[in-house]
């Protein structure tokens, strides 16, 4: 089934940053300062001695080591691992496993060969930072869902990376929904290393801290295990525009 973007409506929509009315200088101030001023505004682990690290976290950014990529259109390397190894197509495995009645490990060529699905949304990051439609390419979750066969039991999906350190979560009806990929290409190329390659995870309609980079791992749970930066913070139910990854509220 090919997706069907008016399942993205408006009030899930990535929306221009300065569409709210707010004020620029505000906007401006609160761009400069990253993600940690993005904390002290939603965040409840920051917001207690907001005034004494501001200083310190201004020009920085929590989620992770970021500059911006070279040819990137706009989007920032993110890493909260200091090295990442790198996995040539014959190294790659990604497993799927957990409350499912038939575990697997597909290679790079077996993820390459099942169906595709191509979705192109706005990337928006928690930080402010946005690339507008870009087209990501992939294979539903779901149907690696289905091929397992997920247990009665299962409530929950759990994600973990060859970095050895990030992880991800998503509900079960989260991770069934249609905008959900493996992602194997993205703006037209195999994902390169920098951008979480060969596959990453792409959650369209939520935050890109969801789109979980170098995926290595899907494990079917009982219940949600928040990932790394749900664990500092953010919200497991990242919505753009409807959760605590933003400085304001649409809904309001
Ligand atoms: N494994 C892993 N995945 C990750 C991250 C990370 O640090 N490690 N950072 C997340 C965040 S906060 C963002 S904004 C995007 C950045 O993706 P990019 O580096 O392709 O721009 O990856 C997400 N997935
Ligand atoms: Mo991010």
């Amino acid at each position: 089934m090919t997706p069907d973007p008016d399942r993205h409506t408006p009030a899930e929509a990535p929306d221009d940053p300065d569409a709210h009315g707010k004020p620029v200088g505000r906007r401006v101030f609160l761009g400069t300062l990253g993600l940690g001023a993005l904390g002290v505004a939603t965040a409840p682990w920051l917001q207690r001695g907001a005034e004494r690290t501001l200083g310190s976290l201004s020009g920085q950014d929590p989620t992770g080591l970021s500059g911006l990529l070279p040819n990137g259109g706009g989007f920032r390397y993110y890493s909260v691992a200091a090295s990442v190894p790198r996995k040539s197509p014959a190294d790659y495995r990604l497993t799927v496993d957990g409350l499912v009645d038939r575990p697997r490990a597909y290679t790079l060529a077996d993820l390459r060969a099942l169906p595709r699905t191509r979705l192109t949304r706005d990337v928006q990051c928690v930080t402010g930072w946005r690339v507008p439609k870009t087209p990501f390419e992939g294979v539903r979750l779901d149907d690696l869902l289905e091929a397992a066969g997920v247990r009665r039991t299962a409530k929950a999906v759990r994600f973990t990376c060859f970095d050895g350190t990030y992880t991800e979560s998503l509900t079960l009806d989260q991770a069934r929904r249609p905008d959900v990929l493996v992602a194997l290409r993205m703006q037209g190329e195999d994902i390169g290393h920098d951008h979480g390659g060969p596959v990453r995870l792409y959650v369209a309609p939520m935050y890109f801290y969801k789109s979980a980079k170098w995926l290595s791992g899907i494990t079917v749970t009982d219940h949600v295990q928040p990932g790394y930066w749900e664990t500092r913070g953010y919200d497991v139910d990242a919505w753009v525009g409807r959760s605590n990854g933003r400085t304001d509220d649409p809904t309001s």
